[in-house]
């Protein structure tokens, strides 16, 4: 099987019928795993150690549950626990037609004992989080322990995906050992809500599938130029006028509460990104004085630029909508944006280029794109909390606090492996983004190409490389709505999610094809419309 380069293969005629055939292969196969053993885990676990006896143990939908063991520091009331048990018992037996064989073989497993060790439920997952987790499958007992409630969610997830049905329907699971951890702590899903608002409903299944594929962080693209779909208690005119809609196309406060709470339910953290100074036409109706008004030689043209960085009004409007910001999401970081800032507007604005002159910027205008940023770090390090920029906010040598987060997202103008070497070498900790957007399609098996990305591979230091926290899948929404996110996203996502969670050596493409089809069939029956790798069949199918 030629599966080093499918994807240049499959854009050539003779190549593509070459790779087509492979995949074939790899596809009969796909459909066989679907049948049945489960034990494909998706993304795979660290250590997967399958007992050799070959034993398994079958689950009755009625007699089967989970419990917390009786050494386990949290216990029942452990709401993020408690309602985990409810989603995985659903998830595995509802619309289960029957019990399975009448006479079935061997003795049923009816309990899954959940350990953890260190108490602690009612908290926000953060990005020190424990998410390691140790899973023993026997014929007579059922473990799950971990460190935190966070570990035992991974856990129970990979619990699901173990659970098989043979040809009678009887529900069943392997003798196995699994110790599992995840690679980087930061495994992220961009959502923009901007381009398109997304109902809430879609951002709460997004969740789901996101706990499925062990992502542990919703960044959250809520407003940009486009519409302003954030209701905010202070400032309500800013979606007011600059939402699509100011009573449909809005997320009230109740409705970020519940965000946030469904994602916490599933050990996801919510970064909000309020992206300034560009980006921001949409702030500009409900924020009159807010954004620069831009030139056309002596007189106003009538359109607006990026926020006007040199009046004292800005940073006392900042200041208090960040304020708000800081109060309504508890994540300790805040995404703040900082990327492609548009000069022209502030070039154009004799008021702008006197306020250059008198600060001594010359015509560099990352001078003054960096003045803003800086009084803007300043305003949220005040509020206690950390905050995560792009690239550029770096790149313009902007001052920033030595515990910065800079996210890398741009493929060429210096190779994203390189700047993530420049950026872990000047001490700041990254975020890979640049080879991981999913609104860009092409015709093929796409997903191998974010697959096969090795996040670590750049020259530097193993201190550098440890700078390297983790990653993010971006849906960019210009072209994306309800209508097309989910196939959009998933199953492709899932390979980010991998390369994040999976020990680094897991890339072998045909082993992770056989997976992915498979864990898609598992989407499928679990109500998500996840887009084929390939040709194929999945049982769920019509469902
Ligand atoms: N919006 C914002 C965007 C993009 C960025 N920031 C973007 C740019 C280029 C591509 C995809 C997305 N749409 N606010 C860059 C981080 Cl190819």
């Amino acid at each position: 099987m030629a599966a080093a380069s499918p994807r240049r293969q499959a854009r050539g005629h003779a190549g593509a019928a070459m790779a087509a055939r492979a995949l074939l292969a790899l596809a009969a196969a796909a459909a066989a795993a679907a049948l049945g053993p489960a034990g494909a885990v998706w993304p795979q676990p660290q250590v997967e150690r399958a007992a050799p006896s070959g034993g398994r143990c079958r689950l009755l939908p009625r007699r089967f549950g989970f419990a917390y063991a009786a050494a386990s520091a949290v216990g029942p009331g452990c709401a993020v626990l408690d309602q985990a048990f409810w989603r995985y018992w659903e998830l595995l037996f509802a619309g289960a037609r029957s019990e399975g064989n009448e006479q079935p073989w061997g003795k049923p497993c009816t309990q899954l004992l959940v350990s953890v060790a260190t108490p602690g439920c009612d908290g926000f997952p953060s990005l020190d989080s424990k998410e390691s987790y140790k899973l023993s499958i026997s014929e007579d007992s059922l473990l799950l322990s971990a460190d935190a409630v966070w570990g035992a969610l991974r856990g129970l997830e990979t619990f699901s995906q173990l659970v098989g049905r043979d040809e009678d329907g009887t529900y069943y699971v392997n003798e196995t050992e699994i110790v599992d951890f995840p690679r980087f702590r930061h495994r992220g899903l961009l959502l923009d809500t901007s381009r398109h608002y997304l109902p809430l409903k879609a951002i709460l299944q997004t969740l789901d599938v996101m706990a499925y594929n062990k992502f542990n962080v919703f960044h959250w693209h809520i407003v940009d130029d486009p519409s302003f779909p954030y209701e905010s208690v202070t400032f309500p005119e800013l979606s007011r006028k600059g939402a699509f809609n100011a009573i449909t196309h809005v997320y009230t406060a109740s409705d970020v509460k519940a965000v946030i709470e469904y994602a916490r339910l599933r050990g996801i953290r919510v970064i909000a990104e309020f992206d300034t100074p560009g980006h921001t036409l949409s702030w500009g109706p409900g924020a009159p004085g807010l954004l620069t008004p831009c030139y056309s030689g002596k007189n106003l043209s009538g359109t607006y630029g990026p926020i006007n960085p040199i009046l004292n009004s800005t940073y006392e409007f900042v200041t208090r909508f960040f304020q708000e910001v800081n109060a309504v999401f508890p994540d300790f970081f805040l995404h703040l944006g900082g990327d492609e800032v548009d000069f022209t507007c502030w070039k154009s604005n004799p008021k702008i280029r006197a306020f250059m002159q008198e600060m001594g910027f010359g015509d560099d205008f990352t001078k003054l794109e960096s003045f803003y940023i800086q009084r803007l770090l300043d305003i949220i390090s005040s509020f206690g909390k950390g905050y995560v920029v792009w690239q550029e906010v770096f790149d313009n040598g902007v001052k920033v606090r030595p515990d910065t987060i800079v996210h890398v997202w741009k493929e060429n103008a210096t190779p994203y492996m390189q700047e993530m070497a420049q950026v872990t070498k000047a001490g700041y900790r990254a975020l890979l983004s640049a080879p991981w957007y999913l609104n860009h399609i092409s015709y093929g098996q796409d997903w191998m190409e974010a697959y096969q990305v090795e996040p670590l591979k750049f020259e530097g230091s193993p201190e550098q490389k440890d700078r390297v926290i983790g990653g993010e899948a971006c849906m960019w929404g210009e072209y994306v709505d309800v209508t097309n996110l989910t196939p959009r996203l998933w199953p492709r996502a899932g390979a980010v999610a991998e390369r994040l969670w999976s020990n680094a050596t897991v890339r072998n493409l045909q082993d992770a094809y056989v997976r992915l089809a498979n864990f898609r069939c598992e989407l499928l029956r679990r109500g998500i419309q996840a887009q084929p790798l390939f040709t194929g069949y999945c049982d769920h199918e019509f469902s």
